[in-house]
């Protein structure tokens, strides 16, 4: 086989990338090792950046988005028992975000991908990489019985964080910064009614908490919990009995309680890999990257390095020239490492570390002061969750 650019991962970035890509005339062949099933059922994120939005506008994949989808003009910040509010439009000139879960975006891109008829393979299996640092790189699978080969001029590595292309860049050409977070988040998912109309973000004497939802029947909500907790410790009493306490006001808020259907422990990281290039292959994504969910930027930050890619590949068949291409790495990494700055800092602001002392939480509720009293800082805060501009 032969294509333009293979892409191994159909996540937001392979997917997304794909699309572009399309758009623009170029040819792709998409590789996922998971079933159909399986991607459009996998509960993920949930909050999209104005930009992220724009883009799926772009290739016509918001209308659903645009149907469906809540427009969140704020979220509370809720500690001493007080919620305060952090108004985008009004900090950020008119942006906001939207919550639409991460498995309806795969829908709607994998619906479009199958309607242009162009190439993706479901439940491949051993995929490999050759050549990479030549000008003909090569991939291999296999796909039910069948081996396959495909001779391409890029690999675009949007296989997530366990996938194959990041370990394919031999280990002395590329650097590892990361963080491991000493606590984790329970998730769950919930038949109830919508708790809020807007995100709550909730620091707490025994931890952060976030209310968050899906649609006007299923809620998400999270609380920090020890990494290496089981889900089976948790019945849905003591989990209800933990949100109940962590998000207490002063006048008596509680959340809207319904049958429990889905309970999940993540793991909280920071990692970056640089450089997200090695020869013709590029990463994108959680391949390249993974930030802590508290700033919402996982899914988006895919979605701003699949938009540099796409133009750097468009500008290379247009005019021959590999500038933006090599300029591909520094340019993605600009904007993933303010990402990675701004997760750490809601992680840092919002949770209880433990081994700290009182001293420890009375800075963070300082901060949490300072953030929603100064309209500097609430400013800084806004401008980073609705997104920072495109570079371009
Ligand atoms: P993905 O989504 O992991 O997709 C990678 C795809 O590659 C496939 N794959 C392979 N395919 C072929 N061959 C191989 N060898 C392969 N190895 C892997 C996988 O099956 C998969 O389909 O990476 P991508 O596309 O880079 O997208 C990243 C996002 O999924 C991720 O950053 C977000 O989900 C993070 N995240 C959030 N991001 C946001 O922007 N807003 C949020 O509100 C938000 N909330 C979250 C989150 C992540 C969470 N978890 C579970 C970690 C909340 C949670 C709880
Ligand atoms: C979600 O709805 O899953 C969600 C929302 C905000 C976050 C993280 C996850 O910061």
């Amino acid at each position: 086989m032969r294509t333009q650019v293979a892409i191994v991962g159909a996540g937001p970035a392979g997917l997304l990338l794909s699309r572009l890509l399309h758009c623009a005339g170029i040819e792709s062949v998409l590789l996922e090792n998971r079933s159909r099933a399986e991607i459009e059922s996998t509960i993920r994120a949930g909050v999209l950046e104005h930009g992220t939005v724009d883009l799926m506008n772009s290739i016509g994949a918001g209308e659903r988005l645009e149907r469906e989808g809540f427009v969140h003009n704020g979220i509370y910040l809720r500690f001493d028992g007080r919620d305060r509010h952090i108004d985008f439009p009004d900090l950020t000139g008119g942006k906001a975000i939207r919550v639409y879960a991460q498995h309806e975006v795969i829908k709607d891109l994998v619906a479009l991908r199958l309607a242009s008829s162009s190439d993706i393979r479901f439940e491949v299996k051993d995929v490999t990489l050759q050549d990479l640092d030549t000008s003909s790189p090569k991939l291999r699978f296999r796909d039910g019985e069948q081996e396959f080969r495909i001779k391409c001029d890029f690999i675009a590595g949007c296989d997530g964080t366990h996938g194959v292309c990041r370990t394919s860049i031999p280990s002395a050409r590329r650097a590892t910064y990361d963080r491991t977070y000493p606590f984790g988040w329970f998730g769950i998912l919930c038949r109830a009614p919508p708790s809020s109309h807007e995100l709550i973000y909730a620091l707490h004497e025994r931890g952060f908490a976030l209310v968050s939802t899906r649609s006007s029947s299923i809620q998400r909500m999270y609380f920090q919990c020890d990494p290496v907790d089981q889900v089976s410790n948790w019945s849905d009493d003591r989990i209800w009995a933990e949100f109940r306490s962590r998000l207490a006001t002063i006048d008596g808020w509680a959340p809207k309680e319904g049958p429990i259907f889905d309970k999940v422990i993540v793991g909280m990281r920071s990692v970056v890999t640089e450089p997200m290039q090695y020869g013709r292959l590029f990463l994108a994504g959680d391949a390249a990257h993974v930030v802590p969910p508290t700033g919402a930027k996982g899914l988006n930050l895919a979605a701003a390095d699949v938009r540099v890619l796409a133009r750097a590949l468009q500008a290379f068949y247009a005019s021959g020239s590999s500038e933006l291409l090599d300029r591909y790495s520094s340019t993605a990494l600009r904007r993933v490492w303010k990402a990675q700055r701004f997760s750490w800092w809601m992680t840092s602001m919002l949770h209880r570390f433990p081994g700290t002392d009182s001293f420890q939480h009375r800075v963070q509720l300082a901060e949490l002061d300072y953030v929603t009293s100064s309209r500097a800082a609430a400013t800084a805060l806004a401008e980073n969750y609705v997104g920072l501009p495109f570079e371009v």
